[in-house]
């Protein structure tokens, strides 16, 4: 980062209110000084902290992350300092604060040119703002009726005739950009932009509620699923695993259909073979037993959100395959 002229670096630190404050590293990022502050909700129901956090973590800008339990006391106190923002996700830096993703989004584009948040194509940047406005003000069938919850699967979801008008509108939409724009890469338009960000959260719902798709669509929903971030994403609310009631449908759930985690378990003690977190750096006090082999960790967050899917780890899969 830059300080007084000159550059250091610095990672990306996630910083949460109401469980035990923690820090994880993913990979080192050389960025201008200043972080920008988010926050957000839960990991594993709210699409819309999803698309905050994809905002950052895919272009490697730097954030201090703050994550509450949604409609508890702790979110709205984590607000509070958002004002005057009422939902999640909330930016804020230099005492500027932005509350909507779209917001989020162009603002963090204009400031980071370099990082290409949108196509570089004058056409393919008017398609993709299309895609993310549409999204953001439509497809309410959906939205309603497939909730994201990346805890579920639901092979024998039954779609309404309103949802289903959803999924191929969305469709054709995937469809238009990939067949112009996509040829370099598993994206909407190739590279990862703005527009993925904004239809992660889709293709989540496809995945949760099995909705029917053709194979283009499947294509780009495994890309999102496959995707590192994604899934440790993912795998963060695992560990937090935070239930809301209301969002769970009565319907028999099968594995999540993203790539299969390795056998990892929690165990209750050591010893470790590393004796410091490939996160944090500190001594280990929380470990997981993998393939008959047992890894330390900082807390047992960091340990569960490695059970959850190690693979998606680098720090993690530094040790384990050395
Ligand atoms: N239009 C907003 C939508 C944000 C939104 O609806 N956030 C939900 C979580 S997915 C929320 O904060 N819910 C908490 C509540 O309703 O109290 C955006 O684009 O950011």
């Amino acid at each position: 980062m830059k300080r007084g002229g000159s550059w250091v670096l610095i990672t990306n630190l996630d910083h949460t209110h109401h469980e035990r404050c923690f820090a994880f590293f993913t990979k080192p990022r050389i960025l201008p000084y200043m972080t920008y502050e988010l926050a957000i909700g839960d990991r594993t129901y709210s699409s819309w902290s999803l698309r905050g956090w994809l905002l950052f973590e895919k272009f490697n800008l730097p954030v201090r992350v703050h994550s509450a339990r949604m409609y508890s006391d702790a979110f709205k106190e984590m607000l509070e300092s958002f004002a005057p923002a009422r939902l999640v996700p909330a930016m804020k830096f230099d005492g500027i604060v932005v509350q909507d993703t779209i917001a989020i989004a162009e603002t963090l584009a204009e400031r980071h040119p370099n990082a290409h948040m949108w196509p570089t194509d004058v056409a393919a940047r008017a398609m993709a703002r299309n895609l993310v406005a549409e999204m953001h003000a439509s497809f309410t069938a959906l939205r309603g009726d497939c909730t994201m919850n990346l805890r579920r699967h639901y092979p024998d979801f039954k779609p309404s005739d309103a949802v289903l008008k959803d999924t191929a509108r969305i469709e054709a939409l995937w469809a238009l950009a990939r067949e112009k724009y996509g040829a370099n890469g598993p994206w909407l338009f190739g590279d990862y932009t703005i527009a993925d960000v904004f239809y992660a959260p889709v293709a989540t719902r496809f995945a949760t509620y099995d909705l029917p798709r053709n194979a283009v669509s499947d294509a780009y929903i495994n890309a999102h699923l496959s995707d590192p971030s994604f899934r440790r994403w993912r795998a963060m609310g695992r560990a937090q695993n935070y239930i809301q009631p209301g969002y769970d449908l009565d319907l028999p759930s099968t594995p999540w259909p993203g790539p299969t985690p390795l056998p990892a378990k929690a165990v209750d003690a050591g010893p470790s073979e590393n004796t410091h977190c490939p996160y944090s750096g500190d001594p280990v006090t929380d470990y997981l037993e993998l393939d008959g082999r047992v890894f330390g960790f900082c807390n047992p967050f960091c340990r569960d959100k490695t059970v959850a899917d190690a693979a998606a780890w680098d720090g993690f899969m530094e040790i384990y395959q050395k």
